[in-house]
């Protein structure tokens, strides 16, 4: 039976990816690590949680070592906006958080999830169509940690034989926790928006196209990509995943044939928007299809559909 830690657990992939690996390992088999925000709710009830400052490679060391874990899902990190405000914090927590988790690996004989994103490309990067493999100059300091941090996870893989993987997620839309800082964050906020207010004001300009998908297949792809026959994987770190490619108006649209009365306008953030721009329309995910049978549930329809839903049930209880 594996025994799991999940750092970064109570952001927006790690609160959710935690209750699901809960789920199918065992409640006491994954422990929650949590630096500075304690978990609440059924995340705080489930399961263990410790506080692991992944900058500090004896915090995890004494967590590794409590829980005799053998899996490391490594979601802690600064997001993109967040990144450009606190560029040192971002390389601290995304590099040599990573580093010490990856020197851990090494002396646990770990295998480590690393989820990268589309922040690793750049404006040099073929926008459509993204390829598997390409060029990676990003120009976001997330980006240089995200593809930075690829080239890691594939050193130790290579020169140590460490089981690291990971996937380049999209912008990641959810309903549970809030992300925290991120350029695709207009992408949650304009579904909680229209359900309060009905309208929004989106700080991406229209015809700004991104990758997105939403969370139930963020979780399946890492849990997916961790359980692979690691025989048929020719790439580790890491794999293009997409379920749609979205603008602020093709969202808004999907909206209001549940809301005729929505209203969309802009209030565009120069920040999100050069890195909106640096990142691609829409990537190429063909690999992780042949390689671990990828294959996302939802799209803009069935999730718009659930995102209002769960929402305005929330918003219905007073819980928004
Ligand atoms: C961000 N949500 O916007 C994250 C993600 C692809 C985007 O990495 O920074």
């Amino acid at each position: 039976m594996k025994n799991i830690l999940v750092t970064g657990s109570v952001g927006q992939i790690g609160s959710e990816l935690t209750l699901e690996l809960r789920k199918r390992y065992g409640n006491d088999n994954v422990v929650a690590g949590i630096n500075r925000t304690l978990p609440t709710g059924e995340l705080a009830e489930t399961g263990p949680y410790e506080k692991v400052d992944t900058t500090n490679i004896d915090d995890i060391k004494a967590v590794i070592e409590k829980y005799k874990i053998d899996t490391v899902y490594h979601l802690a990190a600064v997001l993109s906006a967040v990144g450009e405000q606190k560029p040192g914090l971002a390389w601290d927590i995304g590099v040599n958080g990573l580093y010490n988790v990856l020197e851990l690996a090494r002396e646990f004989n770990l295998a480590v999830f690393f989820p990268s994103s589309i922040g690793a490309f750049g404006p040099t990067t073929p926008l459509d169509n993204t390829p598997q493999d390409t060029i990676q100059r990003p120009t976001s300091m997330y980006g240089v940690t995200k593809v930075t941090g690829e080239m890691l996870c594939d050193y130790y893989h290579l020169r140590f034989g460490i089981d690291t993987r990971g996937v380049r997620y999209p912008g990641i839309i959810s309903n549970v926790t809030l992300p925290g800082g991120g350029t695709t964050d207009y992408a949650v906020e304009i579904y909680y928006e229209a359900i309060k207010n009905r309208k929004y004001t989106c700080p991406l300009g229209k015809g700004t196209f991104l990758d997105m998908m939403y969370m139930p297949d963020a979780i399946d792809a890492a849990i997916d990509l961790m359980e692979a026959d690691p025989g048929k994987l020719k790439h580790r770190n890491a794999f293009n995943i997409t379920a749609m490619s979205l603008d602020p108006e093709t969202v808004a649209a999907e909206i209001k044939k549940h809301m005729p009365d929505f209203k969309l306008d802009y209030d565009v953030d120069s920040v999100k928007q050069n890195i909106a721009n640096s990142w691609p329309n829409s990537m190429d995910d063909s690999c992780a299809r042949e390689e671990w049978g990828w294959d996302p549930k939802f799209d803009l329809a069935a999730m718009t559909e659930d995102m209002l839903k769960v929402i305005g049930e929330k918003h219905a209880k007073g819980q928004l």
